[in-house]
């Protein structure tokens, strides 16, 4: 079988991740591409070879200058914080590489919009990991939509609630700062949800946005543990939180549906609790990341007396992906949708095929999110899309145009 190389940049939570897709695609997935853990990437050597020992890494670079220009690679995978993103994957289109890359895309709409130009020029397969697309539950979401079963659909809402930043004495880790973040929970959180409302609705109109702070200083993070969402301070020098902590989105869809977003990291007790509901003329469906095997259902079409919401466990062959796995009602977990992504990511390159959600969808989120950062900035609703002499801009009220 033909073997695809894959060099990884990353080696924290989501190269864990990343490694397991990559290993199991192929033990329980017809690939059509042998996946090989060729060389790992990191800047400190001890920890990066412990790291590939444990998970099979044949090789391992510090310098991914030199991971992206080994002949022996054909493939990317970033697997690192958003503002590390834009470099290595333009120097790793440029010397043809297929690139998997972890979501947020990148820092900006405009950084997006040259990744995604240069792996197109370059003619690479680019694929953008929100991962929760291919949770079985959230596939059988679309497919029950794309058959009509929800009808026309008039409302989203989705919250994204986690709580690992409620205590004060929690440090100043990368994810805290606009310098290496961006945002707060808006890019990280809001990200998925845009993404899956964007693939289970459609594309977002205008937005209407309000952040919040709760927590405005924290002790500066011990950088050898701010990695992971266990950090440690260095001692009692404080630094100041230069991101959100809370996001709430109001949003109009081109179809007429509306919706509403919530992302937070003070939702003390919610640990990773992606939830939504879509609702629609004929039915409705809701999801909860914390029960992942299970849509609600509602279907109008059911007779008077038996209509309410039901569960779907979505553990039956003929649901997606579940067939390479277990018998009806042995559930899967959090990992399992990596793993999906990697057996479509292999189809796609080796198909020369593409995959979403892609760069292009990335900058499409990114500039939702963007508009949501502006509203909230000026306390206005944003219009996106608009499109003038071919320069996108987004227009806030009074008639004034901004940029990208
Ligand atoms: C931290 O908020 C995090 O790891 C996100 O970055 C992931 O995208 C999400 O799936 C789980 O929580």
């Amino acid at each position: 079988m033909h073997k695809l190389n894959i060099g990884i940049v990353g080696y924290k939570f989501m190269g864990r991740a990343h490694s397991n897709a990559w290993i199991k695609a192929p033990l329980f997935f017809d690939v059509p591409a042998q996946p090989v853990l060729k060389a790992a990437c990191g800047r400190h050597q001890e920890s990066l070879q412990d790291f590939a020992n444990k998970w099979g890494w044949q090789e391992t670079e510090t310098d991914w200058r030199k991971l992206i220009a080994r002949q022996d690679i054909d493939i990317i995978d970033i697997a690192l914080p958003q503002h590390l993103h834009y470099d290595i994957a333009i120097a790793a289109a440029k010397e043809g590489k297929h690139i998997f890359c972890e979501k947020p895309l990148a820092m900006t709409s405009r950084q997006a919009e040259e990744m995604l130009r240069v792996c197109e020029d370059n003619g690479v397969v680019h694929y953008l990991n929100h991962n929760y697309r291919r949770t079985p539950a959230i596939s059988l979401a679309k497919r029950m939509i794309e058959e009509g079963r929800l009808g026309r659909i008039f409302h989203w809402r989705s919250a994204y609630q986690q709580d690992w930043i409620v205590d004060p004495e929690f440090p100043l880790t990368w994810q805290l700062q606009k310098e290496t973040a961006q945002a707060g929970p808006q890019w990280d959180l809001n990200s998925h949800c845009v993404d899956l409302a964007r693939f289970l609705v459609g594309e977002i109109s205008s937005v209407t946005s309000l952040q919040t702070n709760f927590i405005k200083e924290r002790p500066i993070a011990d950088e050898s543990t701010s990695g992971n969402l266990q950090a440690e301070s260095k001692g009692d020098e404080m630094g100041e939180v230069t991101v959100e902590d809370a996001a709430l989105m109001l949003v109009q869809f081109e179809n007429g549906a509306v919706g509403s977003f919530e992302a937070t990291r003070f939702a003390t007790g919610r640990k990773n609790k992606l939830s939504f509901e879509i609702y629609g003329s004929k039915g409705s469906i809701t999801f909860d990341l914390e029960r992942m095997n299970e849509l609600q259902y509602f279907s109008n079409e059911d007779s008077g007396d038996l209509q309410g919401f039901r569960t779907i466990l979505a553990t039956e062959p003929s649901h997606p992906y579940v067939k390479s796995w277990w018998p009806p009602g042995h559930i899967i977990g959090y990992e399992h949708s990596f793993i999906h992504a990697a057996v479509d990511f292999l189809i796609a390159v080796q198909g020369e095929g593409s995959i979403s959600p892609n760069f292009n969808d990335g900058l499409k989120t990114l500039e939702i999110l963007e508009a949501g950062v502006a509203s909230a900035e000026t306390k206005q609703q944003i219009t996106l899309n608009r499109e003038e002499n071919g320069i996108k801009q987004r227009e806030v009220p009074e008639g004034r145009l901004c940029n990208y």
